[in-house]
């Protein structure tokens, strides 16, 4: 069995609805089994700020997948939420985002891992420390919760969530 954790996000619509729903449907996926769901932040937009916040949560799971595989996954949900919308060619509803897989430092063209700013990314650190405070990069050995230190600026807790099933019923 592999261990992933991944990074969700979401700025268009009804946010949380899509966090949701991209939770729900990786649950439902035969051999994927979401065990923990961090609580929801809301955060200021990085990169292109001229957007809306976001939600973001990280989610840890297990899969008999491989990580090619599991992005693949990733993808489809992206495009079945994304096309709800009806926007073509606009932007994605939710981004679900490969942060960790097992110790695996993967470099391929279109999967790179550890993912490639999390280390930077308060909006990714955040959540990933609160479920698991002892997550280190696997490739430099440094502890997650170490690089956060100085960097939470723009990332408030907007709902506490305990339980996989407590996020998915809320709203
Ligand atoms: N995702 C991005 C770019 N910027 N900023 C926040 N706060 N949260 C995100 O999930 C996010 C972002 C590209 O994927
Ligand atoms: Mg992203
Ligand atoms: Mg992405």
């Amino acid at each position: 069995m592999n261990n992933a954790y991944l990074s969700l996000g979401s700025n268009i619509g009804n946010r949380l609805e899509h966090l949701q729903q991209a939770v729900q449907l990786l649950n439902e996926h035969p051999s994927i089994n979401v065990s923990i769901v961090s609580s929801v932040y809301e955060t200021d937009p990085v990169g292109l700020t001229e957007q809306a916040k976001f939600l973001n949560i990280v989610v840890k799971l297990s899969t008999t997948l491989e990580a090619t595989e599991l992005l693949s996954v990733c993808q489809s949900i992206e495009n079945k939420l994304g096309r709800m919308r009806k926007i073509r060619w606009g932007p994605r509803t939710v981004d679900l985002d490969i942060l960790l897989y097992n110790e695996s430092h993967i470099q391929l063209e279109n999967l790179i891992i550890p993912h490639i700013c999390m280390q930077e990314r308060a909006f990714v650190l955040v959540p990933l420390v609160e479920i698991n405070k002892d997550v280190k990069n696997p490739i430099t050995g440094t502890l997650y919760r170490e690089e956060l230190a100085i960097k939470e600026d723009g990332i408030n807790l907007w709902k506490k969530i305990g339980r996989v099933e407590e996020f998915l019923r809320q709203d």
